[in-house]
């Protein structure tokens, strides 16, 4: 089964992905993560995107979907979850391709549905918690940068609400709800 995981920043899909490969023999393909796990190693890669990302907006569609196509290389026995991908219809476009040329298709595109003012709420108390802890907190975790990132949601990825709804693969989902809650309703979209 390969699905992928569509909403704003904050909507939960990471954290909704964590518990599918929990639960099933799926592989998660973050390319929020891999982004900045490249950063981190200071690849020339990881030191072009950093800015874009801190500032809020996506990353171009060359490199992200250059690094989705590298992992697909690796195969998934259960299946992909993608996480933050696909973000804008040529990526989109490129996912369709890709999978064909390796003989599958996407089975379900889970939407999270989650009000703007959540979505700050749970990314600035995501930052205050890291800074409490001493843990590093995300560059992007702040108020302004994810008012760019929302934009960057409505005019770039939104429009693949119905370009799956147009194709039949739309589920959609209330992310308010508790994690265990939306992780239920994700299952019974899926059964
Ligand atoms: P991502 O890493 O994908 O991050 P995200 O969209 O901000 O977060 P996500 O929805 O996964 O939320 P999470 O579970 O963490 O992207 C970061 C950046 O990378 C982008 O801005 C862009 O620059 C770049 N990028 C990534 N992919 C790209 C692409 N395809 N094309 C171009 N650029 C790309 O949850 C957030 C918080 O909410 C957590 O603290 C969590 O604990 C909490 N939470 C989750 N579910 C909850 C619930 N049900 N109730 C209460 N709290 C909840």
């Amino acid at each position: 089964m390969n699905i992928i995981l569509l909403g704003p920043p904050g909507a939960g899909k990471g954290t909704q992905a964590q518990k599918l490969v929990a639960e099933r023999n799926m592989v998660q393909l973050s390319t929020g993560d891999m982004l900045r796990a490249a950063r981190t190693s200071g690849t020339e890669m990881g030191k072009k995107v950093a800015a874009v990302m801190d500032a809020g907006n996506l990353v171009t569609d060359e490199i992200v979907i250059g690094l989705i196509r590298e992992q697909l290389e690796n195969g998934a026995e259960g299946g992909f979850i993608f996480d933050g991908f696909p973000r804008t219809l040529t990526q989109a476009d490129a996912l369709d391709a890709l999978l064909s040329e390796m003989g599958q298709s996407l089975d379900a595109v889970i939407e999270l549905r989650v009000d703007d003012e959540v979505l700050v709420h749970r990314i600035v108390n995501r930052a205050e918690e890291a800074r409490a802890a001493g843990e590093p907190v995300r560059a992007d975790d702040n108020e302004e940068a994810l008012r760019v990132r929302l934009v960057a949601y409505y005019k770039q990825t939104s429009p693949l609400i119905g370009y799956y709804y147009a194709k039949g693969d739309l589920k959609s989902v209330d992310g308010l709800a508790s994690m265990d809650d939306v992780a239920a309703s994700i299952a019974k979209a899926l059964a």
